[in-house]
């Protein structure tokens, strides 16, 4: 019986451009929509400004300036023993406005270097196409995704960029965590997958299922195009696979869990199957929505399905339609509301944490797709200090990744799941995403930059750092 990881096993570390990058407005990249949006904090949520507003404080315009850095990073993350990197491609680095007709050569270059560079120190580079990095006139000037026109303007780009990287970038993912849009209470998650935002009258839910709706079908074609560009790319879809867990063994609870989970599996479905689910055209009929598609479109969807599943996992929810529990309600089930699982503890941020959900997740979906799976996030967020000798120590850290990477080493081992690697999220300090903030620190490298945007942005390796190394070294074994 196989004791540990294949040889080939990535283990890796992750980030999008928009978190790590910086040189916001250099190169001759355009606007993105993560360009637009403020810091917020701990429970503070971000705003989202009408283009650059004097005065106001956007983390992403310099994040950690790996724009100029990344080969002194790259160089860290080869002594770690990095052998994959998931980074994006700044859609707006590459077309500024979106809906022009020729790429921005200097954005190409930068990604040749960059891809270069990684490849130099034997790092392969994990490639998603669409991280929150949407140029900012597709919004303004279509409306972004739910305007079908941004379907042709995704496939340039794809494909512009899988033609040009073709011998450098083997595996790719197209839209980060596409799921998220769905999580309704968060307008955020429409505006950095779909470059949406409601207007007054809109039915929400429809927007929603729309904008879904054109990029799933923008990303099969541009699947079906990277295929033909070289039948070697291994393409993913990005999801994030929150769990839904019945909060007892009630079957209202149980039958509300399925009917929240179909929040992510709408998405993977059709990414993996190529077909519109049953439950999901029953719910368009039910609710009268008008979701437009043509039998053209339908063809693209069947033609154009993934390689992998690529995922994010952070944390686990639960549900419940216990009249006497305190939670928030939800639509998907009747009497459903969203809980506290009392069997887990949370982070700082609240986000609860739950290891054993991560071997439940990898056999969840394994058992329904049968395709190969990349885990390209992972990771808990701390508030770190250093000390007067640069030293950082994260033991939290440690024991979030460690619990983690032993549950996926279960589903492997044990459970026999096809994995194709382990890249956790922020392998370097960056931009937090949800809240803006700096100080909400991932990496196994410290950045000294806080959440006022000071610092001298030098980094300095964490004890978690020596760690990992380990882990890799030795393939898992020292789990
Ligand atoms: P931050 C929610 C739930 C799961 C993943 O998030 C999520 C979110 C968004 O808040 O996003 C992913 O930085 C996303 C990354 C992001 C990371 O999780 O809010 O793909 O861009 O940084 C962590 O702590």
């Amino acid at each position: 019986m196989e004791k540990n990881f294949d040889e080939n096993f990535l283990w890796g570390g992750a980030v999008a451009a928009h978190q790590i990058e910086g040189g916001w407005d250099q190169g001759g990249k355009g606007l993105s929509i993560a360009d637009v949006m403020t810091a917020g904090g701990n429970g503070i949520p971000r705003k989202i400004t009408k283009g650059i507003i004097e005065g106001e404080n956007y983390p992403n315009h310099e994040a950690i300036d790996f724009y100029h850095r990344y080969k002194e990073d790259i160089a860290l993350f080869k002594e770690l023993g990095l052998k994959a990197f998931r980074t994006s491609i700044n859609w707006a680095r590459i077309f500024p406005n979106g809906d022009d007709l020729e790429p921005n050569e200097e954005g190409l270059v930068f990604y040749d270097n960059l891809f270069d560079e990684l490849l130099a120190n034997g790092i392969e580079p994990i490639v998603t196409l669409s991280h929150f990095e949407i140029p900012y006139n597709l919004y303004q000037t279509y409306g972004g995704f739910k305007n079908k026109k941004v379907i042709d303007f995704f496939v340039r780009y794809g494909e512009t960029v899988m033609k040009r990287y073709k011998n450098k970038v083997k595996y790719w993912m197209t839209f980060n965590e596409i799921n998220n849009q769905q999580d309704g209470e968060y307008d955020v998650h429409l505006w950095t997958n779909s470059a949406v935002l409601f207007e007054e009258g809109d039915n929400q839910e429809e927007i929603i299922f729309q904008s879904g709706l054109n990029e799933l079908i923008a990303s099969a074609k541009v699947v079906k195009k990277g295929h033909e560009i070289n039948p070697d790319f291994q393409i993913g879809c990005m999801m994030a696979y929150v769990p839904v867990y019945p909060y007892t063994s009630n079957p209202d609870d149980l039958m509300a869990a399925n009917k929240v989970m179909h929040r992510r599996f709408f998405y993977s479905d059709i990414h993996v199957r190529g077909e519109i689910p049953a439950y999901t055209l029953k719910q368009w009929e039910r609710k009268g929505l008008n979701i437009k598609y043509t039998l053209e479109e339908l063809q693209a969807l069947r033609e154009g399905t993934v390689d992998y599943i690529g995922f994010s996992y952070y944390m686990s929810n639960a549900v419940t339609t216990l009249p006497d529990v305190k939670g928030h309600a939800i639509s998907d089930y009747p009497g459903a509301k969203m809980v506290n699982n009392p069997y887990i503890k949370s982070s700082e941020w609240g986000w609860p944490i739950d290891p054993v959900g991560l071997r439940y997740t990898l056999n969840l979906i394994y058992e329904r797709y049968q395709i190969p799976m990349f885990i390209v996030e992972n990771g808990f967020g701390a508030y770190d200090t250093m000390t007067e000798e640069g030293k950082v120590e994260d033991p939290y850290r440690v024991e979030y990744l460690k619990y983690h990477m032993e549950e996926m080493k279960k589903a492997v081992i044990e459970d026999g799941v096809e994995l194709m690697g382990y890249t956790p999220w922020g392998i370097i300090d960056i931009v937090s995403f949800g809240s803006g903030e700096m100080e909400k620190r991932y990496g196994m490298i410290y950045v000294d930059k806080d959440n006022q945007g000071k610092g001298t942005l030098e980094r300095y390796k964490k004890e978690s750092f020596k760690w990992y190394q380990n882990i890799i070294a030795t393939n898992g074994e020292e789990l």
